[in-house]
C-alpha cells in the first residue's frame, strides 16, 4: 500500500505564492485545501486552472470561505480538514498600503498568525499539524549587516514589517512553548508573471509593455535607487515545502544572493522588450526617455514611502546546507518570463482596442 495522501491547508491560496504552492503540492499528490475570502467579484484568477468540480471523482483541490481575521472560520476549517501541513501565506502584503491601513495590516498579518496557531492548539492538532509562516526580509528593514542571514538583528521600517515581526516571534513561541512543528521562511522578494500589478517588478513589466504597444505613455515610479534581492516565486514555494519536511522545525532565509536596483530592473525589462531607454536628470527630475526623446519613465513622489527599506540582500547558505535548496531561475530568466507574458497581454489588449472594444471587457 502507498503512503496515505497528505493534506495541506493554504491561507492566501488566491495570491501569487498560494497559486504556485497549490500547483506544486497537487503535483506531489497532496490533497490541497485553500482558504479564500468572500469578494464581490471573482478573486480566483490565479488558481482557476487548478479547480475542478467538487463532484468529479478524484478531486484533490478544495476551497473554503474564510478569513484570517475571523477565528471561528479558521477553527471550523481546521477541524474539518485536519491538515498535516498548514501554510500561512495570507497577508495584507503591500508595504506602502500598510502605512495607510496599519490596524488592518496588524490584524491580518500579526493576529491572523496567532489565530491559526491557536486553532491548532484548541483542536489538539499539535502532534499532527506542521505550520509554515510566511516571514519576510522586510523584518531586517534598516539593515544591521550585509548580507542578511538568520542571525541578523531585525529592524522593521513599516507597519507591515512590524506586524510580520510579531508573526515571526509568535511562531517561534508556539514552537517552544507548545511543541508545535512551526517554522519561519524568511523570504526575500520573489516575483512572477502573476505578481500583483502594484508591486514594482510587475508594475514595470506591465507598464513598459503597454508603452511599447501604444496603450500608455508614461510609467510613474517612486524610489529608483531601492535595491532588492529578487527571485522567482516558483523556486521559493519549493523552499516553503522543504522547510516543513524537516524533522525539526526551524527558521530559514530564502534568497537569490544577488541584488539589483529598481532602475536596473527597468533597464533589464527595456532591453528584453527592445525599448531604447536612456536616463537623464537626477532625483525627482530623473526621467527615462526613449529613442525619440519622449519621457516614458518618470518619478512620482506619491510612491515614496514614509520610511524606506533601501537595500536587501540575503544569504541562503543555511537553506542550501540543510534543505539542499537553491534557486534554479536566474534574474534574467525572471525578467524574460515576466516581460514576455506582459507583452503578450498588451498585444492582446491593443488588438481588442483597435477593433473598438475595451480591453477590460476581456480581462476577467
Ligand atoms: P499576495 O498579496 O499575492 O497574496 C496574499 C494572499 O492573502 C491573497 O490570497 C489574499 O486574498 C490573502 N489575504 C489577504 N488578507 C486576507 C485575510 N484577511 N484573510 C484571508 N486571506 C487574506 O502575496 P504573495 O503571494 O506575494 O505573498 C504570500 C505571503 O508571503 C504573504 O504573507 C507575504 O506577506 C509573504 N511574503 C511575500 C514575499 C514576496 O516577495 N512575494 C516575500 C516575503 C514574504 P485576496 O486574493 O482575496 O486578496
Ligand atoms: P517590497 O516590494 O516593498 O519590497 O515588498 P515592492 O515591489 O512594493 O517595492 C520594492 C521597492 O521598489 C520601490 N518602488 C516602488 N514600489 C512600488 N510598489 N511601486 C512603485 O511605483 C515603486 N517605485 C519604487 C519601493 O519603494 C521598494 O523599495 C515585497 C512584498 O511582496 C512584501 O509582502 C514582501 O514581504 C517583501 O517584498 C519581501
Amino acid at each position: 500500500m502507498g503512503s496515505p495522501t497528505k493534506r495541506a491547508l493554504i491561507t492566501g491560496v488566491t495570491g501569487q505564492d498560494g497559486a504556485y504552492l497549490a500547483e506544486f503540492l497537487l503535483d506531489r499528490g497532496y490533497e490541497v485545501h485553500g482558504i479564500k475570502r468572500r469578494a464581490s467579484s471573482f478573486n480566483t484568477k490565479r488558481i482557476d486552472h487548478l479547480y475542478r468540480d467538487p463532484h468529479d471523482p478524484g478531486v484533490r483541490f478544495f476551497l473554503h470561505h474564510g478569513d484570517v481575521t475571523d477565528s471561528s472560520s479558521l477553527i471550523r476549517i481546521m477541524q474539518q480538514v485536519q491538515p498535516d501541513e498548514v501554510y500561512n501565506l495570507a497577508a495584507q502584503s503591500h508595504v506602502a498600503v500598510s502605512f495607510e491601513q496599519p490596524e488592518y495590516t496588524a490584524d491580518t498579518n500579526a493576529l491572523g498568525t496567532l489565530r491559526l496557531l491557536e486553532a491548532i492548539r484548541i483542536l489538539g492538532l499539535q502532534q499532527r499539524t506542521r505550520f509554515y509562516q510566511a516571514s519576510t526580509s522586510e523584518m531586517y528593514g534598516l539593515v544591521q549587516e550585509t548580507p542578511q542571514r538568520e542571525s541578523t538583528p531585525f529592524h522593521p521600517r513599516s507597519p507591515y514589517a512590524v506586524a510580520k515581526l510579531y508573526a515571526y516571534w509568535i511562531t517561534v513561541n508556539y514552537r517552544v512553548a507548545h511543541g508545535i512543528h512551526a517554522s519561519n521562511g524568511i523570504l526575500f522578494n520573489h516575483e512572477s508573471p502573476v505578481r500583483g500589478e502594484n508591486f514594482v517588478t510587475r508594475k514595470i513589466t506591465r507598464g513598459l509593455a503597454r508603452i511599447k504597444l501604444g496603450l500608455q505613455s508614461c510609467l510613474y515610479l517612486g524610489n529608483l535607487d531601492a535595491k532588492r534581492d529578487w527571485g522567482h516565486a516558483r523556486d521559493y514555494v519549493v523552499a516553503q515545502w522543504l522547510i516543513l519536511q524537516q524533522d525539526k522545525p526551524d527558521d530559514y532565509v530564502i534568497a537569490s544572493g544577488h541584488q539589483h536596483s529598481v532602475r536596473e530592473f527597468v533597464d533589464a525589462v527595456a532591453r528584453e522588450m527592445e525599448i531604447d531607454l536612456t536616463w537623464r536628470g537626477s532625483g525627482l527630475d530623473e526621467q527615462g526617455v526613449d529613442g525619440e526623446g519622449r519621457v516614458i519613465v518618470a518619478v512620482d513622489p506619491r510612491y515614496f514611502r514614509p520610511a524606506e527599506v533601501d537595500t536587501l540582500l540575503g544569504d541562503a547558505s543555511k537553506a542550501k546546507r540543510e534543505l539542499s535548496w537553491e534557486p534554479k531561475i536566474s534574474f534574467n530568466e525572471l525578467v524574460q518570463e515576466m516581460a514576455q507574458t506582459d507583452l503578450h497581454a498588451a498585444q492582446r489588449d491593443a488588438l481588442i482596442t483597435r477593433h473598438g472594444y475595451r480591453a477590460d471587457d476581456f480581462n476577467e
